[in-house]
């Protein structure tokens, strides 16, 4: 059997393609100094600086030192942090930040992503709601971490939110990453769709870039809202805005790393991995090789299950990816015969498969 360098070509062109990243349309990473978040005006996409709603003497709505951390998931200066300390108990009280943006409402679909953790103490999660979203006074694109009476969250796409995705709570003080899809604005009907993500989830898939097919399967809690009662007009894309509401306190987040765009992968920037590293650690090795061999011959493989082209199956191609790289970050700890021998792949089906020629082939390239 020869190696088969199409495939392994096409492989190579995929894993570029899927990295190759273009600059969102807007970026907020709140690269600030530490203070309050009224007044500064970075970013990309905006036409003013941030404003900000207080009703309050003890709240405040500041940049905090350090961006979320989330995997090794690329982030820049620091973060904000929506604080309503200590309130009497009552009505609902809302602290809010708003600043305009300057693009347009894209056409087509809209993305959009952000980081979020809490950083009080859990615990009750009763009427603690954060709020990212787009309005112009009244908000049509909006997103919910703990919506009003339930845990979970919810998404708005025009009129009202719809049902919130309430079987997980991400306000446990662990970090989560946001993605939303506004689908096809300007047309009654388009769904909303609104994914959490824990760092596990995220490194799952993020090898080679993130599909949109690979969403559902990894994230925590997803959500979903349809147009049903407006259009969707340019004028509902006027500000961004972050929202800390509750009748219940302390609660206290964070926000870091929005972005907005008309692609996936120009709101959720991923490094590219090194082909072959399943586990992401930058090396390619006996562990890689073992995560291939688990998942051999799996068809719904995604990048952290050793499917390295793309095309959902472990197979041959990918096998022939990883003996390629074998030893990347470190140097080889053992060969890749000596590998191939300790680990259960292929199994003997599917060394029959490989054949002798090709399990040759992959020897002597590692041997070089
Ligand atoms: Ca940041
Ligand atoms: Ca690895
Ligand atoms: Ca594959």
């Amino acid at each position: 059997m020869t190696i088969p360098t199409r495939i392994l070509s096409l492989a190579m062109f995929l894993v570029i393609s899927a990295a190759a990243q273009a600059t969102p349309l807007m970026e907020e990473t709140f690269d600030y100094t530490v203070g309050p978040l009224a007044g500064n005006n970075g970013g990309t996409g905006f036409s003013d600086a941030w404003v900000s709603t207080i009703p309050s003497t003890t709240a405040t709505i500041d940049i905090t030192s350090g961006s979320i951390a989330f995997s090794d998931y690329a982030t820049t200066g620091n973060k904000v942090t929506l604080d309503l300390v200590t309130e009497p108990a009552g009505p609902a009280v809302a602290i809010y930040s708003r600043r305009t943006v300057s693009v347009g409402v894209p056409s087509g679909d809209m993305w959009v992503s952000y980081l979020y953790q809490r950083q009080d103490a859990a615990g009750d999660n009763t009427s603690r709601t954060a709020r990212v979203g787009f309005n112009d006074g009244v908000i049509h694109f909006d997103t919910a971490i703990k919506a009003s009476s339930s845990q979970g969250i919810a998404v708005r796409y025009e009129g009202s939110f719809g049902t919130a995705a309430a079987d997980v709570s991400v306000q446990d003080g662990s970090a989560y990453m946001a993605i939303v899809k506004y689908a096809d604005l300007g047309n009654i009907g388009s769904l909303a769709s609104f994914w959490v993500f824990s760092a596990a989830g995220f490194d799952s898939i993020k090898g080679g870039g993130i599909d949109e097919s690979e969403l559902d399967g990894a994230a925590v809690l997803k959500a979903t809202d349809t147009v049903s009662t407006a259009e969707v007009l340019t004028a509902f894309l006027d500000q961004l805005s972050l929202v800390n509401v509750s009748n219940t306190y302390p609660f206290k987040f964070d926000i870091d790393e929005i972005r907005m765009s008309t692609t996936l992968a120009d709101v959720v920037p991923v490094a590219a991995l090194q082909p072959g590293d399943a586990n992401g650690d930058g090396m390619v090795n006996l562990s890689d090789l073992q995560i291939l061999g688990d998942n051999w011959q799996s068809t719904t493989a995604t990048w952290s299950e050793a499917d390295f082209t793309g095309d959902s199956t472990v197979n041959l191609a990918d096998l022939q990816i990883l003996g390629d790289n074998w030893g990347f970050g470190t140097g080889p700890d053992v060969s890749f015969d000596e590998a191939l021998a300790q680990v259960a792949v292929p199994e003997p089906a599917a060394i029959g498969l490989l054949g002798i020629g090709g399990l040759m082939l992959l020897h002597r390239r590692r041997a070089c």
